[in-house]
């Protein structure tokens, strides 16, 4: 079912100063910043192997990483796996009884479906499934 770690998640306070790091420290590949209005964030995106670091700053109060980012300051917000099939991952989930966030799937950065599992069902880490989109 789970094909790969697509991303791993990071909140930060502020996009711009945390690319460098990345980049120009760990040498990553800088794939391009994009706002996922949805989930209320700008994300910025750094290739590692087939998976990738994902920036995550918050665009408003209310969002969930400004939410995360107050109760814990940076640091590691999510891990994103990826499956062929999301819609029959997340049934599959459900049936098992496992406390899912998004029961259908959303729309993430670079036209990806997604949907998160809630951190206390997941042993605190909370966890997206995500189908690939186009690039
Ligand atoms: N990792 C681990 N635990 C987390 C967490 C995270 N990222 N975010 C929240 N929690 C924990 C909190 O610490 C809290 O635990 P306690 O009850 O022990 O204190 C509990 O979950 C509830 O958290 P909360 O601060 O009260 O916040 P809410 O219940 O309002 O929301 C959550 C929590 C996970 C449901 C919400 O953040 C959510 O829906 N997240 C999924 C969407 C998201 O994070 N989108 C941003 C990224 C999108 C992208 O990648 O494009």
């Amino acid at each position: 079912m789970t094909k790969k770690i697509n991303h791993i998640g990071i909140a930060v306070t502020n996009l711009d100063a945390a690319i460098p790091f990345y980049r120009d420290h760990l040498g990553m590949a800088f794939e391009g910043t994009e706002e996922v209005a949805d989930q209320k964030v700008r994300v910025a995106f750094l290739q590692v192997g087939e998976s990738r670091i994902e920036l995550l700053e918050p665009t408003a109060e209310d969002s969930p990483v400004a939410k995360f980012l107050a109760k814990n300051g940076e640091g590691i917000h999510h891990i994103a796996y990826e499956v062929d099939d999301i819609e029959k991952a997340l049934a599959g989930m459900k049936e098992q009884g496992v406390r899912l966030i998004d029961e259908t799937p959303r729309r993430g950065a670079h036209n990806s479906l997604i949907a998160f599992l809630h951190p206390k069902a997941t042993g605190g880490v909370l966890t997206e499934i995500c189908q690939a989109g186009e690039h």
